[in-house]
């Protein structure tokens, strides 16, 4: 069983696009359960103009069938309202010659030797994490049935840090969902939307952090047995590979190198009351021991920089005359950290989901569930 997601697609072409291969057969899926996860991508204070052109909708192309899945690759697109001239340039067309510090600009196009730095802003642009969420949507479906939720919570934004416990209740979790930037503290969140507005004034940008879990996951995911199959190490891959993350965080992450044994450690307990018996009071370890899920919720943080288009642009070096100048200023966000939650949630579900496939296996729903009943019995004998 393989298990493997990509995308495709430019920013301001005509769609992205991703594809998703190793879903069981029988699955019941279709619009209904993707198009409320790319409308929550979509909001959050401090986003830009680009925001109010696109409604994402997705359209699937294969791997459905009277909407139910055949266990064939799921690809899917959604269409760019924002779309710009991609067969040949219009008469007045500029290249941009002036990369943005932060951004991938440079780096592109030193690598593929362009001489205009759209060829690379239309790949590295963050609308490529529409498709993500989308077949992370997909991915969310089938964790339903497994009793699997992954959810987000802004923490910081711009230094505002929130006041959030470590276990949210219901009522944090819909506090966090109804808010603008995720972010459940109401006090902090005045605060972070002043700190973007003050950004916004300042021509700047502001990045920060979130808080990424997945509640209901049977303990058994993943493996100590090879580097590449420990779960950490797949799940950090994953979402370092999200646009403007520079840190990611498992359980209380760098928290570690600061704290004795005694205070890092989880106390293990039982009881039989228990889904799978054994548990523990604290989730320092964010769920994962060794590569392998332990029965708590896994959870992970990032860490989000700040957006590298600035309207008050930095020093930078025109790659056709190499003479100095100022960035590029094009249209852009302010903050987008509400929406990384939700695309890292996205990521989370894909990552968790083929570790399921890999653990319980099956071609079709049916099979995967008989499959992963029979292991919580042996589980809780
Ligand atoms: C982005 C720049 C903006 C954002 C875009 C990401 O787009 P534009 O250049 O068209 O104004 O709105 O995000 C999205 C389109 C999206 O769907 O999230 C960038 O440079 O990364």
């Amino acid at each position: 069983m393989a298990w493997k997601y990509m995308t495709a697609g430019e920013s301001h072409g005509p769609a992205v696009t991703g594809y998703l291969e190793g879903m069981p057969a029988g699955l019941a899926l279709g619009p209904a359960d993707v198009d409320p996860d790319l409308a929550r991508r979509q909001v959050g204070y401090g986003r830009g103009a680009r925001m109010a052109i696109e409604k994402d909708t997705v359209e699937f192309i294969g791997g459905i069938r009277f909407g139910r899945t055949t266990g064939a690759p799921i690809a899917l697109m959604v269409r760019n309202r924002g779309r710009e001239e991609f067969t040949s340039p219009p008469k007045d067309y500029q290249p941009l010659v002036m990369p943005r510090p932060g951004h991938t600009d440079l780096a592109g196009a030193l690598k593929y030797g362009f001489k205009d730095l759209r060829n690379v802003l239309e790949r590295a642009s963050a609308r490529e994490t529409a498709a993500r969420v989308a077949i992370g949507a997909c991915a969310r479906k089938l964790l339903h049935k497994f009793g699997i939720e992954v959810r987000s919570v802004v923490e910081e934004i711009g230094g505002v840090r929130a006041d959030i416990p470590e276990k949210m209740t219901a009522t944090w979790w819909r506090r966090a969902e109804g808010s603008p930037l995720r972010c459940p503290d109401q006090k902090a969140e005045e605060a972070m939307k002043k700190a973007i507005n003050r950004a916004a004034r300042d021509g700047d940008t502001l990045g920060g952090r979130i808080r990424v879990e997945a509640f209901g996951v049977p303990p058994g995911l993943g493996s100590n047995s090879q580097w590449d199959s420990k779960l950490d190490g797949r799940l950090a891959g994953a979402l370092m590979a999200l646009p403007a993350v520079k840190g990611v965080e498992s359980g209380i992450g760098f928290a570690v190198c600061r704290r004795p044994g005694s205070a890092v450690h989880d106390p293990i307990y039982y009881s039989a009351k228990r889904p799978y018996g054994y548990y523990r009071r604290s989730n320092r370890a964010g769920g994962i021991e060794g590569g392998i899920t332990n029965g708590e919720s896994v959870r992970m943080h990032l860490a989000m920089k700040p957006i590298p288009t600035l309207r008050r642009p930095l020093r930078t070096v025109d790659i056709v005359s190499r003479k100095a100048g100022k960035a590029s200023v094009v249209r852009s966000d302010i903050c987008a950290v509400p929406a990384l939650g939700v695309i890292a949630e996205a990521v989370v579900a894909l990552e968790i989901a083929g570790a399921m496939r890999e653990k319980f296996g099956g071609d079709s729903l049916q099979e995967m569930t008989a499959n992963f009943k029979s292991y919580l019995k042996r589980i809780r004998k």
